[in-house]
């Protein structure tokens, strides 16, 4: 038999699958196609792959057969058992230091579990992210592959040349161990359900609050769409705004409100909190669309549930539109800064070790959440690699501050109209707690242990003999019942 040529091989042959093996051909690389109905190999092949370099495989071993050493395998299948039936037959005829990689939608504990199997068999994992649907998996996707980082220099070259470019940098880059970059891939989608739901809550507010039509709400859009907002959500809500129905109705107005989801923005605000962290938006961000799917219950309730009396907007309606667009642009800064709490606080935990900056530039293009405040993000962590928190960074501290103003009259007056606005809130309400030195957690701690004996601390400059500092006391509150807590001093 011939020497093998194949760079890469593909499993998978659905949508994604092809369009990712075209991309590759396109950047040059010899690919080997497989699939587990052959048939669709076969089609392949001679429809969209006719005239390519493009390879086929009608067997896993012919398959590993055509690739050159370290072999390099992509899967792109559903995401569960198949992931693991192809890694259970791929293994036979690999060897030690091939290469098996996920651009499936795993969830990534099903990646770190991969990842630890097959290193104690003497090959190597990738779980990447894969972001972009279709039109980026065939022009230029977001990959965000973490893994066995032995299998970064052997695919760093295909991975960086198929992925989205910008500004001659390529969207993909190492983001860290085991099941990071399915992590990271999850958090973004996380991050796209709150940046959707901002922009959805600012459509609100323009058109319920404002009474202002579709056509100028998109108009609104596109002028957004040259300054800070400048990004792929907002530059398709313009358009999706301007679509008019044959009657000449804009058709996002014919459209049920009833939120679908898939479930990826779920799976962070549970890991968000597993972790502790508060990654408030995305969490309002879900539960926004849990409550839209109640459409009949809501129809039920408006009927006997009334809001405030509408009153007609009396302020200067143009700094109105200026002020929504700064609190889309705070309640932004807030999301982000708690998406990468949330990667910080779970490398901490996992002992990962994140590539911050990379991840901003990963998602600067190819994905759904592109946008050029990808970029800031990026130079922020570039500048300092550890950065605590977004809002540490200079140019991120004086867009809050900035936006401020603005952010806080936009909530107040749609809480005076009864417009919900939970993303833009909760964005708020976070960064007003993360701002105060002083919370009232000390009266939670004090209703703890009255009625627990959960025991507390006291703060320093406050301490009495009774109330020693850095120990656990617990307090009789009441005269009655005992002083018995756990492994603490009773005062
Ligand atoms: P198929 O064409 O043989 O159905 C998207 O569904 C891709 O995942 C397809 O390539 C599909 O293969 C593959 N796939 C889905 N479930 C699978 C399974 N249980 N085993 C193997 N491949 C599967």
């Amino acid at each position: 038999m011939s020497a093998p040529t194949g760079d890469i091989g593909l499993i998978g042959l659905a949508v994604m699958g092809q369009n990712l093996i075209l991309n590759m051909n396109d950047k040059g690389f010899t690919v080997v196609a497989y699939n587990r109905t052959t048939s669709k190999v076969d089609d392949f092949l001679a429809n969209e792959a006719k005239g390519t370099n493009v390879q086929g495989a009608h067997s896993i071993q012919e398959l590993c057969a055509k690739l050159k050493r370290p072999r390099k395998i992509i899967l792109l299948v559903k995401a569960g058992p198949a992931v693991d039936s192809f890694i259970q037959q791929l293994e036979p005829y690999l060897e030690k230091g091939d290469i098996i990689i996920d651009g499936g939608n795993s969830h990534y504990p099903d990646s770190i579990r991969r990842t630890q199997e097959l290193e104690a068999k003497g090959l190597l994992f990738v779980g990447s992210g894969v972001s972009g649907g279709e039109e980026g998996a065939r022009h230029g996707p977001s990959l965000m592959p973490g893994g066995s980082t032995a299998a970064w220099p052997a695919i760093k070259q295909i991975f960086q040349k198929t992925a989205a470019q910008v500004n001659g940098e390529p969207c993909c880059d190492w983001v860290g161990e085991t099941g990071s970059g399915h992590y990271v891939k999850m958090v973004h989608n996380g991050i796209e359900y709150g940046d959707m739901q901002l922009i959805a809550e600012a459509y609100d507010i323009l058109k319920r609050g404002l009474g202002i039509h579709e056509s100028e709400i998109a108009d609104i859009f596109t002028t957004w769409n040259k300054g800070v907002l400048d990004s792929f959500l907002i530059e398709i809500t313009a358009n999706i705004l301007k679509f008019n129905d044959d009657d000449g109705v804009p058709l996002v107005t014919k459209i049920l409100d009833k939120a679908g989801q898939k479930g990826t923005g779920k799976w962070t605000a549970i890991a968000a909190l597993d972790a502790g962290t508060a990654v408030t938006l995305i969490g309002e961000a879900v539960f926004a669309r849990c409550l839209s799917a109640i459409k009949d219950e809501r129809v039920r309730a408006s009927k006997v549930i009334n809001g405030p009396q509408k009153e007609p907007f009396r302020g200067d309606k143009q700094q109105f539109i200026d002020d929504l667009e700064q609190a889309l642009y705070a309640s932004k800064i807030i999301s982000y800064t708690q998406g990468f709490m949330l990667m910080r606080e779970t490398a901490k935990e996992l002992s990962w070790n994140l590539n911050y900056a990379g991840i901003a530039r990963m998602w600067r293009g190819g994905c759904i959440i592109k946008s050029v405040f990808l970029g800031d993000i990026t130079s922020a962590y570039e500048k300092k690699e550890d950065l605590e928190s977004l809002l540490f960074d200079d140019f991120f501290n004086k867009a809050v501050h900035k936006a401020q103003p603005g952010w806080r009259r936009v909530i107040a007056q749609a809480v005076l109209w009864g417009i919900p606005t939970p993303a833009f809130s909760t964005a708020l309400a976070f960064f007003d707690g993360y701002r105060s030195e002083v919370v009232p957690a000390n009266l939670l701690q004090a209703q703890r242990d009255y009625f627990g004996a959960h025991t507390f601390r006291v703060v320093s400059g406050k301490e009495n003999p009774r109330l020693p500092q850095g120990q656990d006391i617990h307090i009789n509150w009441t005269g009655r019942g005992g002083n018995v807590s756990a492994s603490s001093y009773s005062a």
